[in-house]
């Protein structure tokens, strides 16, 4: 019979951090902006030096803020480069933790509700989770922070002394810019990979809600070109994809690669592989007394939407949680592409996938 690893040590419900000091990235009287307001100044924000590294890089127009620079390879905003630096200075992994990585939009709530439900179930029983489990009460993205959104955001340096292992952090960095602070034996990597149609339609709904007034809307057909260019948040897609799918190929051990089509198909089975690659696997006790089943229901996109703070809340950079959970579906792009657009990604994918053995389901 298989026996759970978890130990029931006494750990915070959410995690809780101090900021031990920052990086000096930011001008002395930065303050914390509305996000709405984000894109008017965010680099006025930053100190000269940064501002001047910035400038040497490509950029690009942005799709929630004024530009995406190309930083060690991939894009993004001048404000994620700023807490990647940090992080990549500053994060020092222990042997037990688990990153859950992703390209935005690609199902992450999802993921982080079922690791930390996983992960917690000894303490949070997700069978009689009536009312006392944290995920009825916060965020997915609360309980398991961002790297660079939650944690080093700002040029923060986190004090993560406190935090009972195994920790668990989420990041969007593609792999090269993640290597070098996971090198620890026994760190574990769980990216989830999402067809790329459904991942452009669910990251232009939600750039264009949460976007800087500052910064007008990206037409659907000025995305698309973007992101079939690869200039999208840590894109190209297609480089962050295959980084992480070579990786599982290579250290299955320590990367293991989920589909979100694939839980959308059967969660269960999918739930029991993620355990037992994170040493957890389910006992049969566990499996007679139905958790496997209730820590997908409670994680279920049905459930975590009708929260009143996954309604009324806000999580990541102060944005307002109900935008992540708009409709959870496999191929609702057929809804928004038109024929030739469909043509094109397909190619796309085709040309810079095609015999990688990544491959993906649309439909
Ligand atoms: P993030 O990158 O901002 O963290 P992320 O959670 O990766 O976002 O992706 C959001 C998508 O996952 C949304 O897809 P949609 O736009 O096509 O609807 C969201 O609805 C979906 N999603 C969120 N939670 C769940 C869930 N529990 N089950 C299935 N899909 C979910």
């Amino acid at each position: 019979m298989a026996t759970s690893s978890i130990k029931t040590i006494p750990i915070m419900a959410i995690p809780n951090f101090n900021v031990c000091h920052k990086l000096e990235l930011l001008k002395e009287d930065g303050k914390s902006l509305d996000p709405k307001r984000q894109g008017d100044r965010e680099e006025e924000e930053l100190s000269y030096e940064f501002r001047e590294m910035l400038e040497s890089l490509p950029k690009e127009r942005g799709w929630r803020t004024r530009y995406l620079y190309l930083f060690q390879g991939f894009w993004c905003q001048s404000k994620e480069i700023q807490a990647i630096m940090s992080f990549q200075k500053h994060f020092k992994s222990l042997q037990n933790d688990v990153i859950i990585a992703s390209i935005p939009k690609s199902g992450t709530t999802w993921l982080k509700a079922l690791t930390y439900t996983l992960l917690n179930r000894h303490r949070f029983n997700p069978v009689s989770s009536t009312t006392d489990h944290p995920l009825l009460t916060s965020n997915p993205h609360d309980l398991v922070p961002f790297l660079e959104y939650k944690l080093y955001a700002n040029g923060d340096v986190p004090d993560l002394s406190g935090l009972a292992s195994p920790r668990t952090f989420a990041t969007h960095v593609p792999f090269g810019s993640l290597e070098g602070s996971i090198e620890k034996p026994g760190v574990k990597v769980v990216y989830l990979c999402r067809n790329p149609f459904d991942t452009f339609i669910s990251s232009w709904h939600y750039t264009n809600s949460i976007k800087s007034e500052s910064v007008s809307p990206v037409s659907l057909e000025e995305g698309f070109d973007l992101y079939c260019r690869g200039v999208i948040g840590f894109g190209p897609f297609w480089e962050h994809m295959l980084g992480y799918w070579k990786e599982s190929l290579k250290i299955p051990d320590k990367v293991l690669f989920l589909r979100y089509e694939d839980l959308k198909e059967d969660i269960e089975f999918n739930l029991r592989k993620l355990a037992s690659f994170l040493g957890v696997p389910f006992t049969e006790e566990e499996e007679g007394n139905g958790v496997v089943k209730a820590i997908t229901e409670l994680c279920s996109f049905e459930s975590l939407k009708k929260l009143e703070v996954n309604k009324a809340g806000k999580s990541i950079k102060n944005f307002e949680n109900r935008h992540l959970f708009r409709k959870g579906e496999v191929s609702d792009w057929v809804n928004y592409l038109s024929p030739p657009q469909a043509e094109r990604l397909s190619a796309l994918v085709d040309d810079k996938l095609g015999g990688t053995g990544l491959t993906f389901r649309y439909c």
